[in-house]
Parts: C-alpha cells; structure tokens; sequence
C-alpha cells in the first residue's frame, strides 16, 4: 500500500456543495441512489476527471447529467469520471452487503439494526464519493425500509418528511450544515428512546434522545443528564451552542471504538452510554460522562470546523480531548482527573512515543488513516494544547479559541490555523511551540537543585530523542510550574511558571537561607519526563504536604518508582531495600491518616505506579523482575500497614453507597486495600474479597472484589467467577468484564484461563467490546503477556491472524504490545520479534494491519 504523505496535500478539483441520497434498506441488501451535484473548484488546479473513492463498491448505474457519461473507468477502488464542462451533476446506484460487513465500517448490521461507521474512510463502502474531509455537502437523505424490521430511521440533521405504504415505511432527513462525508451516519432499527430537551442560550429549545433497545432504558439516565451537562458547560465555558433542533444519541453494542460525532447523530458503544449501579462501576460512569461530553463537544471542535486532511486529526482531538478533560474535571474532582489523565498519558503515550510508532502528534505520512487515531495524536495533542492554556492563562486562552471558532467556522483548517488562532487571540509567541506538532518523542528535562547562599538555582537540560524518521530535534518550549517549599515551615512563597525555552537554562531564586524543597511540574504542566536525583527525604516531604495535589501524587509515586527502579537493577543492598521501604511504608501511612483529604485523592496517593511506567524508566525492562519486585513491594507495604489499612476498610465499609463523591472514595479505597492484602495475606484477601462481594450493593465493589479473588487461587476464586457470570448472563457489557477480569488477573494460570475462555460460547470475535476485554486485557497485563516462553505472544499473534480478515482495525490495535521488543531483555525481545515475523509472513493482510507489524519490526 502506498505511503500518504502530508507535504502532498491538494486541494480537490471538485467542490459538491450538494448530495442526495436514497437508501432502499435491507440487512442482506442495501441499494442506495446517490446523486450530487458537482462543480469546479475555483481554488484547486483544473482536472478533465473526477476521483470518486470507493471501498469494494461497483456501479450498479451511472449517469452524468441525466444521460451517459463522457468517459468513465475503475481505478483499482475508485471510479474515474471523465468531466468536461464546469458543472455536473452525477448519479451512482450501489448495492452493499450490511450483515455480511463485518468490519464494521460503512453500513453495518448490528443485533438486527443497521448502522453506519463513516470516519476515517468508511463512507466509501457506501457510495461512491470524494471520501475526504475537505470536501463538505448539505445532505438530503431517503431511508426506506421494512416498517416491522426498521421502526425508527435516524439520519444526520432534521426529519422533513415521513411515510409509509404497506410493509414499508420511509423518512426523509435534511442536515443544513455542511459537512464532510465522515460525518454521514444513519440508523435503522427497532428503538426506543429516552426523550428530555434542553433551551441554549440563544433559546433553541433542542429535543435529545437517547435510543436503545427496548430493555435498555433505564439504563439510560446518566448518559441524558451526561449530556445536558455538556451542553450547559459548553456554553459557559466556551461559549459553544448547540445548533440543530435535535441530538440523537445511538447505542451499538458492535462497534469499533468508544463513539461517534457524526452531525446530531451520534453513535455510541453501548459501553459509553448503559449504566445503572448494579451493572456500570464508577469508573464507567465516568467514562459515560466523558465520551458523551467528548463526542458532544465535537460538535464544534471537529463538525463545525473540520480537518483539511487527516494529518490534521489532531485539530480536532487533542483540542477535544482537552475539552473532554476540563469538563470532566469541573463535573467531579478536578485533581483526580489530572491525575487520571497523567496516567493515561504516561501509561500509553509515553510508551507509544518512545517505540517503533512514535509519530508526532501532526504525522508526516501514513498508509492507513486508522492506525493514526492514537494516543499521541489524542492524548498527547490534548497536552499541547493545555500547555498552551498554561502558557497563556485560562482568560486570555478563551480569547484564542473564541477566535479560532469565529475565524474558521464552516471550514476544513489545519493545526497550523488552531495555533495561528491562539497567537492572535493570546498575544502568545508560539513560534518555537509549533515544534510540539512537528516532533516525537517525549522530551526528557535535565533538572539540577543548588543552594548557595540565599540563592537556589535551577538548572535545565532538555533532549528531544530520536524517533523513527526522526534523528535529530530542535529544543521545545517546555513551560513548568514549580514551587520552592522552606523546610521548616512546609511553606512556599508562591508557584512560578518557567519556560525552558532553549536547549538549557538556569533560574534563579533569592531568599532561602536553607536549601529548599523542591515541587516541580505541578499539575503535569508538561508532557515531559524529568530526571533528577532527588532525597528520599525530599519526597517524603513533598508526599505529605505538597499543596498541589498532583504534586503530591507525583511524590508518592516517585518514591515508590525510584524504588522498584533500583530494586529492579539490582542496586540496592538489603539495608537500602529496607530504608527506602520503610520509608515509602511511611509516607503511605500518613496518606492513610491525614484526614484533610478525601477518599478519591487518598486512593491515587496510595495507588503503586504501574509495569508499564516502571518499564518506561528502564532502557531495558525484564518483565518478570519488576513484577517480582512490585509484588513483593506491594506485599510489604500490606504486612507493614495492615492495621491502618484495616482501619480505612472498616470505616469505608460503614458508608452506603450513592453515586456521591465520598461514597465513591470509599469503594476506590476498599478495593486498593484488597490489592495490598492479596499481596500481603492471601488467605485474609479472600476472605475480605468473598465478603466484599457477597455483601455488594453495587458492580465497583462487587467487580473490585472480583477481580482481587481472580488473582488467588482458592474456592471462593471459582464460586464467585461462576456466581457472577450467573448472575449476568445475557447482560453482553457485564460479560465482558467476566472475560477481561480473569484475562488481566495474577493468577499464575492465566494463560490457560485466556486460551480456555476463547472457547467459551460467549466468546466471539465478530464483537470488537469481547475481542478487547479477553485479549486486549491479557496484552495489557504484563504477567501473562510477558510469559518467558513467549506463550503470551503467540497467543496475540494468533488472535491477530485469525481477526485480521474479519476486523482489520480491531486486528491492528492488538500489535502495538509486541512491538516493544526493543525495551525489553534480549530473550524475550527475540520471541516477541518471531511473533511479529509470523505475523508479517501471512499472506493478504489488511493494510492496517501490514502498517503496524512492518513500523514494529523497524
Ligand atoms: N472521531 C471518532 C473516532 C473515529 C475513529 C475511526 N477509526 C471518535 C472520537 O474521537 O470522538
Ligand atoms: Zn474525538
């Protein structure tokens, strides 16, 4: 497959400013008429042809103007239409196969609905049509089908007509706003809604729903209340309102990802929209919150102003991301979100940028759009675009996108004209920061502390490495908030933001007679990894009195990192191992009692950094060592706090459940001490866990508890598993966690357990949500995955040759986890490298897939 390179963008020939589209549905067969109308466009070099792009489509019939066209021809997917004058007017009948699509991209069946997939490239599996987002048309679209199969028939925009004649029905949608073609959706099922409306603040008084099947409706709550508070933030915040008279939100239970902005249409994993407390954890709801907010916010951030080609993803996803982000943090505990957040990036991105896919977040070249929506271009992009918030203050931050939003409404822009926007509305120079879109890599800051006199000066050094096509990179500005803490007063005078602005700089400051403590990058103000030697002392200091939450959280998990990190090499002597635990076993302890902070934060303070972020610290990680050490750390930590960690249990255990955020904090803490105490005291774990479970009110502690007894071997492990899975059977998002809990648990079987669950009867892989919460938790967990013999390995090989003809883009996602075989120890790099081999050596792969496994090989 060719190579895609941004340097060649053009515009298209062609403007469509209309289309109309006839769907004569049927899950077997689906005949669609698409006629539109095109012209010359005035800004793009002239062509005597047209490029329509399909996916697997033939023309059925083809007419220029009412009679033949002048030429036409295939061009391997594509129809070349031969044009003459300036204005045409074109119309193609189609014919698909919606349940024989089992990628799941363009028209799909879905549990007997029909639904569409459209980004990246999925309209072209619909129609034939410039399948680019530079290209945007009003769309007037006609459903018809079986009334009895298909009652309710969704399309983008507003309903301007209906009808039926015997069987059949039909409805006619009219989306005023232009759009480009990834943002076509329809849905034709048998639904049912919960109904609600919201008034702007113009006084558009806008009618929501939310559609499911039948037995799904009171499941749907917390997504409608979700989505008005988007609505009303958006509003406030950014001064975004909403713009058609109706927001349909749809939930699919096969979908590729988590959802959809198609325009007013939303589609949604049911993951993201279903939740009731005996079925959702708070961190689904959550999620919900987040998704729905996401994907609303889109609206603006993506529909009304789109992406000129799709290296520009980024314009719309780290921005809306960030959006996602601000929101959810104003709608619960903020320090914990950033925290969270923190941890995704660190735990995904900074993996991803320092591997064989590392790409910056505006990529140079692709081959398949889909393996592009990454977390760099997501996350990553989210944290650009907050530095410059950081940067400019929240204020005139609002300046710069009001701008943006003003000057580029109704246009496909870059990530140039965002940045652009925010010099201009901000006053900022942002000169040298548009190298944040231009280079991978995490950036590592060099950080030095000295005292002299009354003066501490700050030293910085930062390196860019190198990344694949990628050797050589220019200095970023690197804006970090910091705090000087005097020792005996545990205060600071005030938090400063630098900038490190060139390769290296120093910073100044007067008026400390004792060397200070010293906080830095508070809040995460960069996406950066810092490296300095610091005193243990120092971060115990910081760990229990930090006034910046995540400064507090980053002490703590520094404390422990540095630990497992030295454990883990081998550097410490038993009298060190014993200090530095007995130190960290302190600081924990003080995070257990200091009862100025609530449950939520308390669990992030007494969380243990994770593999991975353990792994990214090593030039070389041996998996199964710093599982050992993290274990073993884990089970020290336990034994030595037991009684504090009894305690917290027994008070968070008297506090009834409610969707509130103590109750929340409550059921965060019993299930980390469960953690300690399966490492500590199995036999105690299971006891507490089986206890847990059985008195549960609600899915977060039962899960909790669940997944704690999933990792010990013991007869309530099994009764409780069989228990569950009785209990939910036939709930399909319910079962998924059965699968995902056993494939990411410690059980020293737990390969066995995968390989046997993916003979289950419930085990499909025609279902994206099951294929990930068996094998994407097992590539995640890094005691199974990393099975010395390589056993782990084979298994995701397998599952990617076997799903790659059903679901390419599902299929490439499992890749990424073996293609860190440079970061790790020789002999399981070599097993992890003949796995990939395996994998490129089958003939036909899909191109996604084909990209990830060459990129991964390197
Ligand atoms: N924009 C979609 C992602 C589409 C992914 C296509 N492979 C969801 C989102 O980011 O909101
Ligand atoms: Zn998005």
């Amino acid at each position: 497959p060719p190579e895609i390179r941004r340097e060649d963008y053009a515009p298209f020939p062609w403007l469509v400013p209309t289309i109309r589209m006839e769907f004569d549905l049927g899950l077997e067969k689906t005949r669609v008429r698409t006629t539109m109308d095109v012209e010359r466009n005035p800004a793009a070099d002239a062509s005597p042809t047209i490029r329509l792009n399909g996916d697997g489509l033939q023309p059925v019939s083809l007419t220029c103007d009412g009679g033949d066209c002048a030429g036409h021809m295939m061009d391997g997917d594509d129809l070349v239409i031969t044009l003459e004058g300036d204005r045409h007017t074109i119309e193609i009948v189609t014919e698909i196969d919606p349940s024989g699509n089992s990628q799941l991209m363009g028209l799909y069946a879905s549990g007997g609905m029909l639904c569409t997939q459209c980004e990246a490239e999925g309209f072209r599996r619909i129609a034939f049509f410039p399948d680019r987002p530079d290209v945007l048309s009003t769309y007037t679209v006609r459903m018809s089908g079986p009334k009895a199969q298909f009652p309710v028939l969704l399309c983008n925009g507003n309903r301007t007509g209906e009808g039926e004649g015997g069987d059949t029905h039909w409805a006619e949608w009219h989306d005023p706003w232009p759009k480009p073609s990834y943002l076509f959706a329809l849905v034709a099922g048998d639904l049912v809604a919960r109904t609600d409306s919201f008034t702007t603040m113009g006084g558009r008084e806008v009618e929501l729903n939310v559609w499911v099947r039948e037995g799904d409706l009171d499941r749907t709550e917390h997504a409608m209340e979700s989505l008005k508070r988007s609505m009303k933030w958006d509003e406030e915040i950014f001064g975004r309102e909403y713009d058609l008279d109706l927001f349909n939100i749809v939930a699919v239970s096969d979908f590729n990802m988590g959802a959809m902005e198609n325009k007013g249409l939303n589609i949604f994993n049911t993951k993201y929209v279903l939740a009731d407390p005996d079925t959702a954890t708070d961190g689904d709801y959550d999620g919900i919150e987040g998704v729905i907010g996401h994907e609303y916010f889109h609206n603006w951030s993506g529909n009304r102003i789109t992406c000129r080609d799709w290296f520009q993803l980024s314009l719309k996803e780290g921005f809306t991301v960030l959006r996602d982000q601000l929101f959810s943090a104003d709608m619960g505990s903020a320090p914990v979100k950033r925290i969270e957040d923190v941890r995704v990036l660190r735990g995904v991105q900074f993996p991803e940028d320092s591997g064989p896919l590392a790409h910056p977040i505006r990529p140079d070249s692709y081959r398949e759009i889909s393996n592009f929506y990454t977390s760099t271009v997501y996350n990553k992009g989210a944290e650009v675009i907050r530095m410059m918030r950081s940067m400019a203050g929240e204020e005139l931050f609002r300046k710069g996108t009001d701008l943006y939003f003003d000057r580029h409404d109704g246009e496909a822009a870059t990530c140039e004209d965002f940045v652009k926007a925010i010099e201009d509305g901000t006053g900022l120079d942002l000169v040298r920061f548009r190298r944040w879109y231009a280079q991978a890599g995490t950036p590592k800051v060099v950080l030095k502390l000295e005292h002299e006199g009354e003066t501490a000066k700050i030293r910085l050094a930062q390196t860019v490495p190198a990344t694949p096509g990628q050797p050589v990179k220019e200095p970023m500005p690197i804006p970090l908030k910091l705090a000087l803490f005097d020792r005996s007063t545990g205060k600071h005078g005030g938090e400063e933001l630098v900038v490190l602005g060139e390769e290296s700089a120093e910073f100044a400051f007067d008026g400390f007679a004792e060397k200070p403590v010293l906080s830095i990058n508070r809040t995460f103000s960069a996406p950066v990894s810092i490296e300095r030697a610091v005193p243990r002392e120092d971060l115990v200091f910081l760990a229990a009195r930090d006034d910046d939450p995540f400064a507090r959280y980053e002490a703590m998990q520094e404390l422990m990192t540095g630990y497992l990190v030295a454990a883990v090499s081998g550097d410490l002597g038993e009298n060190e191992r014993e200090a530095a635990r007995a130190d960290i076993a302190r600081a924990l302890e003080a995070v257990i009692e200091d009862d100025r902070l609530d449950d939520l934060m308390r669990g992030e303070l007494m969380m243990m950094p994770s593999h991975s972020y353990i792994a990214e610290q090593m030039l070389v990680a041996e998996p199964g060592r710093i599982h050992a050490e993290r274990e073993a750390l884990k089970a020290d930590l336990g034994a030595r706090l037991a009684s504090p960690f009894h305690a917290l249990y027994d008070r968070a255990a008297k506090i009834e459940f409610s969707l509130g955020a103590e109750a929340k904090g409550a059921r965060k803490v019993k299930t980390l001490i469960l953690g300690y105490a399966a490492a500590s005291d199995p036999a105690k774990a299971v006891e507490l866990a089986a206890w847990q479970y059985d008195r549960a009110d609600n899915m977060t502690d039962r899960q909790g508890a669940l997944m704690v007894l999933a990792g010990l071997d013991s007869v309530e492990r099994t009764d409780k598993l069989l228990d569950f899975y009785n209990r939910y059977r036939g709930n399909a998002l319910v079962i998924d966690k059965w699968f995902a809990l056993q494939a990411s648990s410690l059980h020293p079987q737990v390969i066995e357990h995968v390989k046997a669950l993916s003979e289950h009867a419930d085990f499909t892989l025609k279902n994206p949500n099951r294929v990930r919460s068996l094998y994407m938790a097992f590539a995640a967990n890094p005691h199974g995955f990393h099975a010395a013999d390589g056993e782990g390995y084979d298994l995701i090989a397998d599952l990617i040759l076997e799903l790659d003809p059903i679901n390419a883009q599902t299929a490439a996602r499992s890749v990424p986890p073996l293609g860190r075989w440079r970061r790790i120890e020789p002999g399981r790099a070599r097993l992890m490298r003949e796995a990939l081999d395996r994998i490129a050596a089958a003939p036909r792969l899909s191109r996604d897939t084909f990209e990830q496994v060459t990129r991964s090989l390197g």
